[in-house]
């Protein structure tokens, strides 16, 4: 069990004013910000992040979603931080997310879901490793 997860706050969530809220609810639920970055990325940037996904139906819309706009980076710490991250921020479609959940709070669709979260320790290191440099981890 590793204890860093990786998230994105989405373009939608940027778009719609949420980036203080959901920072808020991070840190209430007890994690630390070990890395964090506003930026964009580029269509073939998130086809790169997301290519796992690349034979899905949604990669194309997924990938123009996620190039959208502006999106808010980090990299977090807490014991358990995969497992903890992905219950705060509740399931990938809003309207099956529990109450209280992010998800459930700031997203609309099961596409423009508001934030995500890295599904495994393996992937949390190569997702962060995608947006920061050593220098940038505190
Ligand atoms: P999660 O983000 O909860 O780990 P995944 O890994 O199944 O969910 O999907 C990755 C991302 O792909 C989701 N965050 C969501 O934005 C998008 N996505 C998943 N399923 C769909 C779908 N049916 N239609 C459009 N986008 C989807």
């Amino acid at each position: 069990m590793s204890n860093r997860t990786f998230t994105m706050i989405k373009p939608d969530a940027v778009r719609n004013g949420h980036i203080g809220n959901i920072l808020q609810m991070i840190n209430a639920a007890g994690f630390r910000i070990v890395a964090m970055k506003y930026t964009q990325i580029s269509r073939q940037q998130a086809e790169l992040f997301y290519e796992v996904h690349s034979a899905r139906p949604f990669y194309g819309e997924l990938t123009e979603f996620m190039s959208s706009g502006p999106i808010v980076a980090a990299i977090l710490e807490k014991d358990n931080a995969v497992a903890d991250f992905r219950t705060l921020i509740g399931a990938t479609d809003p309207a099956k997310a529990d109450e209280g959940t992010i998800r459930k709070k700031y997203a609309a669709s099961v596409g423009e879901n508001a934030v995500h979260g890295s599904d495994s320790d393996d992937n949390a290191k190569i997702e962060g490793n995608f947006f920061f440099s050593g220098l940038e981890r505190f």
